[in-house]
């Protein structure tokens, strides 16, 4: 196979990715945390908290970019939802992944609940997590952290009717076990172009998470720059390279989006501006103007005709591949400018928080 058919093959594959969708689904009493517990996650509001659900009878969603929706389900158990009513009326079985989060004592039903979580995982390769919330809450005169805690597992363990299953305790007043929390749902079975959406969109908090970001930039690139040549519609002047400006200035503003950089993040950096390099970059070429003053600059450094006559591609015009190129490079340097910049935000206001 030539390397256009294969470009092309990749580009038509990253289109039906894009077109996945993934969805989230919230599961657990009212009051417990779930709302908290999806903004911590995320990053930012996603649901309002501390409103009264207890009249919930439907599903709530929120569909992010990305093709990420969370579902907030409504609690069952309660004269409205037996939990077998609750199970036909919803089909969570539909959903990709699970949070269950509770603040308490288990019940009856969240034993029937787990049977059928653990069912889904194993039929259908949907993972779940298991959350008791408010762990800053988690205290008794007489017995320590440690003993309380085993208890709450003995608790799931005898619903589950299992030992094997690992509870997350979360705080999400005091920001704890979200990390590792963050890190597992990362790692679970979910496939690979489902996880990449929840990396999009979850608010990177370490370094790890950056890496994560980048790789999935990476990805993409051959997307853009395949589609912003093969539709080379801006001819560059001073430069023999065409390329679609759209599909660029696209391309960055989902690099940025990925690392979280917003007008709020600008506004924390301004000061860093001088010293990093990095930071005027990325918000420099937001635009096409702006974007056609970087290819101008870079252009005849990225494309040479040297690069051209090594690597031809059958049936493209030579402005074209010189335009995928250039595409290529440019999403390059500017992931590493917006990776720079997300590092440095992370260190200096999300690290200290
Ligand atoms: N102490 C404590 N309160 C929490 C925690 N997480 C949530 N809350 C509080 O519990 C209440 C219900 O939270 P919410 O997220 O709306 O629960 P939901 O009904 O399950 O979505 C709100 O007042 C939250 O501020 C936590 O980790 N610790
Ligand atoms: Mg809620």
């Amino acid at each position: 196979m030539s390397l256009a058919e294969d470009l092309k093959r990749d580009y038509e594959e990253k289109f039906k990715e894009r077109e996945v969708s993934v969805k989230i689904a919230l599961i657990g009493q009212p009051g417990a945390g779930k709302s908290s517990l999806i903004n911590k996650l995320i990053g930012r509001e996603i649901f309002e908290v501390g409103v009264q659900t207890d009249t919930t009878i439907e599903v709530q969603e929120r569909k992010l970019d990305n093709n990420l929706t969370i579902v907030d389900l409504p609690g069952y158990g309660t004269s409205m939802f037996p939990i077998e009513q609750w199970l036909k009326k919803f089909q969570p079985e539909q959903y990709d992944l699970y949070l269950f989060v509770f603040d308490g004592k288990l019940h009856d039903s969240d034993a029937v609940l787990f049977d059928n979580l653990k069912r889904w995982r194993d039929e259908r390769e949907h993972p779940f997590f298991i959350v008791r919330n408010k762990e800053d809450q988690i205290w008794d005169d007489f017995k320590n952290l440690e003993q309380l805690q085993l208890e709450i597992a003995q608790d799931v363990s005898s619903k589950m009717k299992s030992f094997s299953e690992k509870i997350y305790f979360t705080s999400c007043r005091k920001n704890t076990g979200i990390e590792e929390l963050k890190q597992d749902i990362f790692n679970s079975d979910l496939p690979r172009v489902k996880k990449s959406k929840l990396i999009f969109e979850f608010k990177a908090t370490s370094k790890q998470d950056l890496d994560n970001k980048r790789q999935i930039c990476l990805d993409h690139l051959n997307y853009y720059a395949y589609g912003g040549a093969a539709n080379a519609i801006n001819p560059i002047p001073g430069v023999d390279v065409a390329v679609d400006l759209g599909v660029i200035t696209d391309m960055f503003f989902e690099i940025r989006k990925t690392f979280g950089i917003n007008e709020e993040v600008q506004t924390a950096l301004a000061k860093y501006e001088i010293l990093t390099p990095a930071v005027k970059t990325v918000f420099n070429y937001v635009s096409k103007a702006g974007v056609t003053k970087l290819i101008e600059k870079v252009g005849a450094r990225f494309v040479s005709k040297e690069l051209v006559k090594y690597v031809p591609i059958a049936g493209w015009a030579i402005s074209a591949i010189s335009g995928y190129y250039l595409i290529k490079k440019l999403g390059e340097s500017y992931i590493d400018d917006c990776y720079r910049v997300a590092e440095l935000y992370l260190d200096n206001f999300v690290a200290r928080k």
